[in-house]
């Protein structure tokens, strides 16, 4: 099993949170020739990552990844209890890669100061705290997100307020995290899949900052 993926990718870390619970075996490889070169896209025709091969199977779309993953390797549930709670747990990554994280990354545009368009840049800013805010109300942790356990709906947000917390502070800002989300926080990174995980990407991260970011 192969994950194309680099540990500054937040989208990969949420499939790598995803392998290591369900403690699954695989080679973490970067994209030949990088993102969208026409080498990685015979693999992975959309070109980003993560991309995941296994066998016949050649697949990109974290989200499709873990569903994958999810069939294929039912010992660890990452889709838990009723169909009412995996439905929430299915909205919480969705909420994430939608409607959340897009806010966020549409700041890295904007990490040269000296070509950085600072309304465009505080729009965005402002529209990720509003979702962040909002996070905080569509949440009860049972300790995690949506579950006892770890599921589908934690594997996404690690990675991104890894990130969020490194690079906020760069443009002036800091993340705020109600109350809720405070006291998940506390529980998801004292997972050891999620704390493995991330400790790489906040370092790599920081790598990246250091370089420029670019
Ligand atoms: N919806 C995709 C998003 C993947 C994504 O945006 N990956 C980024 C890295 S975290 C990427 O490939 N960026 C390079 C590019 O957009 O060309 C998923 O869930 O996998």
């Amino acid at each position: 099993m192969i994950l194309y993926a680099i540990p500054v990718s937040t989208y990969s870390a949420k499939v790598r949170i995803a392998l290591a619970a369900k403690g699954i075996d695989y080679e973490m490889v970067p994209p030949p020739g990088g993102y969208s070169s026409p080498e990685y896209m015979k693999i992975i025709p959309l070109g980003k990552i993560p991309g995941f091969v296994d066998g016949e199977l050649a697949i990109s779309e974290s989200e499709t990844i873990i569903e994958y993953l999810e069939e294929r390797y039912p010992q660890v549930p990452l889709l838990t209890g009723s169909a009412a709670q995996r439905a929430r747990q299915r909205f919480m990554t969705r909420f994430h890669d939608l409607w959340l994280e897009p806010h966020l990354r549409a700041t890295f545009a904007h990490v040269d100061p000296s070509t950085r368009d600072e309304a465009e840049l505080n729009a965005h800013l402002d529209d990720y705290q509003a979702r962040l805010k909002q996070m905080d109300s569509l949440i009860d942790p049972q300790p995690y997100l949506v579950s006892e356990t770890l599921s589908i709906a934690d594997c996404a947000f690690p990675a991104t307020f890894t990130l969020a917390d490194i690079l906020l502070p760069s443009f002036g800002r800091e993340s705020t995290y109600g109350p809720r989300l405070s006291e998940w926080r506390k529980t998801v990174y004292a997972h050891p899949a999620v704390k493995q995980v991330t400790d790489e990407s906040r370092q790599a991260t920081l790598d990246w900052m250091g370089s420029g970011g670019g």
